[in-house]
């Protein structure tokens, strides 16, 4: 595992300064909770990776801690793709969330050290820009059809060109994706919150807020939904059929995915673009999805998926049969995978478009950043790696605070997917 060069080898003097001398876990909860991977070389040089799980934060920080940081001390940092080999192929008990985020954490960090190294952008070390900057979509809300349009035109009145909206289902407590003031954050209690779910109210409203948007808001803004993962795939291609005229971007999370081949029962009936796979790890949750040409994008992004290294043979695999990435953005992924993701998806050649919700003041001043928004775009930065940096001093002032995401039942006590 430590491979030392011989002696005499040109390398040797490089090497040496690549070594890694520490590897550390900081949890912080500047309004939430985040885990973060700092690795550190011998010539002090040291790199950032996203690990946060939601509601299974601890989870990761003690895989990495036990099992992971203890082989990273002495290899060599330069050595990206073996040690996303010795962590994956290498351990026995392979896939899985907990397992990919802490692969992704030290993928992301090793990357950013190797950018610094080199004195250069993420990006450019893709590969180079393959745009200016990358569309993102914001999340509108509201209680009922009309405050979540009064929302969206506020996210098109702030230069979004792509706005996902969620509302209130009239009998229903506590609808997916619906804030109440403050941004969105699901997991809000140390227990899950029940929540009820019917879905012959929800499939009355989807459709009609979508057609009052378009009313609202015209034709040029594009339009997403998240369904959450809870319908049936006959009720999905139902909900994706009533949605046709109202010409989405896509619709999200349409069914679970576990079985993929539920999706072809949805593309019999709509050519409503679908996205999946934020909860995806491994190119193998989606390889026949993304073979059958089920899916329009892929949301699988760099915290939850392996890192760069992984997800960037997600990419070219799906860039084959025309899937276009479409990250996974919600606060509950840390500036640092936002950080790196923006550089992805500036080199990507099969870009799609990237979520983004706003993360609270505390959190990006304990992440500051390089990334700008401008008319609807992000924009990563020029500096060397990821661009995203940690302040532990500030980050040890917001302690970790347990959460867990809410969970989901029907009208008759049934547990159901949240
Ligand atoms: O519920 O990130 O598309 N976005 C989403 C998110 C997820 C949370 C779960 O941690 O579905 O709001
Ligand atoms: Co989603």
């Amino acid at each position: 595992m430590n491979q030392k060069p011989e002696s005499g080898h040109p390398e040797q003097g490089a090497s040496r300064d690549r070594e890694i001398v520490d590897a550390r876990v900081i949890v912080t909860c500047p309004g939430r909770n985040f885990v973060t991977l700092k690795i550190e070389t011998r010539s002090g040089v040291y790199g950032l990776g996203d690990a946060t799980l939601n509601g299974r934060e601890l989870a990761v920080a003690a895989y990495l801690q036990e099992h992971v940081v203890p082989n990273l001390i002495g290899r060599d940092a330069g050595r990206i793709e073996d040690t996303w080999q010795f962590l994956y192929r290498g351990a026995y008990w392979r896939r899985g969330p907990v397992t990919m985020t802490a692969i992704a954490a030290v993928d992301v960090a090793l990357w950013d050290i190797l950018g610094k190294m080199a004195g250069l952008p993420l990006y450019r070390l893709l590969g180079g820009r393959s745009r200016e900057g990358a569309l993102v979509y914001g999340h509108a809300n509201g209680s009922d059809i009309g405050e979540a349009s009064e929302a969206v035109g506020r996210f098109i009145e702030q230069g979004f060109r792509a706005v996902r909206a969620q509302c209130g289902v009239p009998g229903v407590k506590k609808a997916y994706g619906i804030s109440s003031g403050r941004a969105y954050e699901p997991a809000e209690s140390e227990l899950p919150v029940e929540t009820v779910w019917s879905t012959p109210k929800y499939l009355e409203t989807a459709p009609k807020l979508f057609e009052r948007l378009r009313a609202d808001h015209g034709n040029d803004v594009e339009l997403l939904h998240d369904v959450h993962h809870r319908l049936t795939p006959i009720e999905a291609a139902r909900l994706a059929r009533d949605l046709e005229p109202h010409r989405l971007f896509w619709l999200e999370d349409a069914t679970p995915a576990e079985n993929q081949k539920s999706f072809e029962l949805i593309r019999k009936h709509s050519v409503t673009p679908l996205a999946v796979g934020e909860v995806f790890n491994s190119i193998w949750d989606c390889k026949h999805l993304i073979e059958q040409q089920l899916i329009d994008y892929i949301r699988t992004t760099i915290v939850h998926g392996g890192g760069i290294t992984h997800v960037r043979r997600l990419a070219d695999f799906a860039a084959l049969h025309q899937v276009r990435t479409g990250f996974h953005g919600a606060t509950d992924l840390s500036p640092v995978c936002m950080g790196a993701a923006l550089h992805f998806d500036t080199w990507v050649p099969n870009f799609g478009i990237q979520e983004y919700m706003f993360h609270s003041d505390e959190t990006d001043a304990v992440f500051p950043h390089d990334y700008v928004l401008r008319d609807g775009r992000l924009y990563c930065g020029e500096s060397p790696g990821h661009g995203v940096d940690i302040d532990e001093a500030l980050a040890a002032k917001f302690p970790y605070a347990p959460k867990q995401l809410p969970v989901a039942r029907l009208e008759d006590g049934t547990m159901w997917d949240w």
